[in-house]
C-alpha cells in the first residue's frame, strides 16, 4: 500500500493530487509551510522541505513510502531572487533524496519543466533530448534536477521519475509565480468582464496542459513498469499550445466583453527562451501518455 507524502502540498499541483488520491483511497499527508484555509480531508502537518529533521520525523511518524516533492519557486519569482530560488530548488531536492535514501523510500515524484530548454533547443517543436540550455535559475534549477535525477537513479538504485510540464491550466487553485500564469489571469478576467493587462507579447507561443491531464497523466506514469521507461531523466508531455492573442479571440467568441492590454515585461525575455510547442512521442510510445483537454475542452470547464 502507498502511503504518499506532498511537499509544497498547498499549491497548484498539490492540491490536485490530494483530491485524486482521497478519491482513490491512497493515504497521503500533506505537507506546506502555511496551514490550508479548508479542509482536505487528508493528514496534513506544517512542514518546510529545507528542515531536513522535520521531514525525517513526518517520513517516519506517518510510515510514507512514496514521495511527491513539489516544492519549487517558479520562472518569474526566480528571476525576482535567483540565489533564494536556487537554494530553496535545489537543497529541498537534495534533502528528499537523502531522506528517502535514509528511510528506504524508492519512489519519488519531482516536476520538471519546459524551462530546461532554451535559445539552442528548437523552439518551434522542442526534441525530448534536445540541446537544453536554460536562461533562467529556475530552468537551471530544473536542468540541475534532471541530471540529478538519472544520476541517483543509477548510484542509489532509487525509482526518482519526473516529467517536463508545460504550463498548468487550473481554476480551483492559481499557480503563483510563473511565465505561463497569464492564460488563467487572462481567462479568469475576462470571464469576469474585467480588463486584462497581459504581461506576454501577443504572439507568445507557449504548451500548455489543464490539470486534470497533468494528473491523471503523472498518476499512469508512475504507475508504468520501470523497465519500459527509456527516459531516465525526464519526459516531455503536453496538451496544447496557444498565445494570448488566440486566447483572446476564442475568449471574445465566447461572449467576453472586456478587453487585453498587451504591457509585456521580464517575463516575455522568459518565454523568448521557451518552446512554442514540444514533443512527447516518447511520451506516447513509452507509456501511452496522452491528453484529454484541447483548448475547446479546458474552456468548457468554465463556460459551462
Ligand atoms: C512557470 O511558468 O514558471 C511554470 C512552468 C512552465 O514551469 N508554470
Amino acid at each position: 500500500m502507498e502511503r504518499i507524502i506532498i511537499t509544497g502540498a498547498l499549491g497548484q499541483l498539490g492540491r490536485e493530487f490530494i483530491k485524486f488520491f482521497n478519491k482513490n483511497n491512497t493515504y497521503v499527508l500533506a505537507t506546506d509551510i502555511r496551514s490550508p484555509l479548508e479542509d482536505l480531508s487528508c493528514d496534513f502537518e506544517i512542514a518546510d522541505a529545507m528542515d531536513e529533521k522535520r521531514i525525517d520525523f513526518l517520513i517516519k511518524k506517518h510510515n510514507i513510502n512514496v514521495v511527491y516533492h513539489l516544492v519549487a519557486v517558479l520562472s518569474a519569482n526566480g528571476e525576482r531572487n535567483p540565489f533564494m530560488a536556487w537554494e530553496i530548488n535545489m537543497k529541498s531536492f537534495q534533502n528528499i533524496i537523502s531522506l528517502s535514501i535514509n528511510n528506504g523510500i524508492k519512489k519519488i515524484f519531482w516536476p520538471s519543466s519546459i524551462a530546461v530548454f532554451g535559445t539552442k533547443s528548437n523552439l518551434s517543436f522542442a526534441a525530448q533530448d534536445s540541446i537544453l540550455n536554460p536562461e533562467t535559475i529556475y530552468g537551471i534549477s530544473k536542468l540541475a534536477g534532471e541530471r540529478l535525477v538519472n544520476y541517483y537513479n543509477k548510484k542509489f538504485d532509487l525509482d526518482i521519475r519526473s516529467l517536463r510540464y508545460p504550463g498548468i491550466i487550473s481554476f480551483d487553485t492559481k499557480p503563483g509565480g510563473g511565465t505561463t500564469d497569464y492564460i488563467i489571469e487572462m481567462i479568469q478576467s475576462l470571464k469576469n468582464g474585467k480588463d486584462y493587462t497581459c504581461f506576454l507579447n501577443r504572439n507568445t507561443e507557449l504548451p500548455m496542459l489543464y490539470i486534470n491531464d497533468a494528473v491523471k497523466g503523472t498518476i499512469d506514469y508512475m504507475s508504468v513498469d520501470k523497465q519500459n521507461l527509456k527516459v531516465k531523466d525526464s519526459y516531455n508531455i503536453t496538451g496544447f499550445s496557444i498565445t494570448p492573442n488566440k486566447l483572446e479571440k476564442k475568449l471574445i467568441e465566447l461572449g467576453c466583453n472586456a478587453k487585453v492590454i498587451y504591457k509585456s515585461d521580464f517575463r516575455q525575455d522568459i518565454a523568448d527562451t521557451w518552446p512554442k510547442k514540444i514533443d512527447d512521442s516518447s511520451a506516447i510510445n513509452d507509456w501511452n501518455w496522452k491528453f484529454e483537454y484541447g483548448l475547446k475542452e479546458t474552456l468548457n470547464v468554465v463556460f459551462k
